[in-house]
């Protein structure tokens, strides 16, 4: 299993989001925002907010095919590109879950294609219409078999880039694991083998290069790359 790139986080957040060192760590009210109702259903019994979360996702309207904007979708990266070898490529799925997951592409591939074309929208000022081809995250969250006490989502990156998303948005029916983009495969540019994408969410919770998933009861004091840089958490189209 290959070794992840991990610059941003240090293993000791990765333990932190698993939830083994995380007890100290108290759900602040900075995250949630009015779209963000579901997650704040905080006390009532687990599986019956799970279910709630899980039976309120309305579909988000898609474009026609000749919608598609190619020239507009902008490669925005951080830093640089980071290099993985498709062949070793793990998507690790941990955390709060009673299936921890470890999916080769050919894994990937073997789920349910969902395909859909959506406006990606960068807080920078530029949008484009895309056709994402993947998995819905949903799916990869049923295999994994989430614990009721699963409620984030967070998401490494193989650039040192990380995200976490509440749990009703990473379930919502059009939040994918994506590995084509236009038709295509996904160029490593756009974030292959595997990265986010989703149209309730703006362009910088759509991690791209995607490498570990982990579920966690609480949202910690790290949130996301650029989150932690002041941007909304929540971040809703
Ligand atoms: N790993 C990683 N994911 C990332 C970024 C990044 O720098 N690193 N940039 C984000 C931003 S701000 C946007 S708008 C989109 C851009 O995706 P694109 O480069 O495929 O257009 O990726 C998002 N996901
Ligand atoms: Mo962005």
């Amino acid at each position: 299993m290959p070794q992840p790139i991990v610059k941003a986080i240090s293993r000791r957040q990765l333990l932190q989001w698993s939830g083994f060192s995380g007890a100290s760590l108290l759900l602040s009210s900075c995250g949630l925002s009015a779209g963000s109702n579901q997650v704040g259903q905080a006390f009532e019994p687990l599986n019956q907010a799970t279910q709630t979360v899980l039976f309120s996702q309305k579909p988000v309207p898609e474009y026609p095919v000749s919608a598609i904007e190619p020239a507009k979708l902008l490669i925005n990266t951080f830093d640089q590109t980071p290099q993985i070898d498709p062949t070793k490529y793990r998507l690790q799925i941990s955390g709060e879950v009673n299936q921890s997951l470890q999916l080769s592409l050919a894994d990937l591939q073997t789920l349910p294609l969902t395909s859909m074309v959506i406006q990606h929208v960068c807080v920078e000022g530029w949008a484009a219409i895309v056709q994402w081809g993947g998995i819905r995250l949903q799916e990869l969250l049923r295999l994994a078999q989430l614990k009721p006490s699963a409620r984030y989502v967070y998401f490494q990156s193989a650039d040192g880039y990380y995200e976490s998303w509440d749990l009703a948005s990473a379930t919502h029916p059009q939040t994918l694991m994506a590995y084509q983009k236009n038709g295509q495969p996904l160029s490593v540019d756009n974030g292959a083998p595997l990265r986010l994408a989703s149209p309730i969410k703006l362009g910088y919770k759509q991690s791209k290069w995607v490498t570990q998933i982990v579920l966690t009861q609480h949202l910690m004091p790290t949130k996301g790359y650029w989150v932690d840089q002041g941007y909304e958490w929540f971040a809703g189209l």
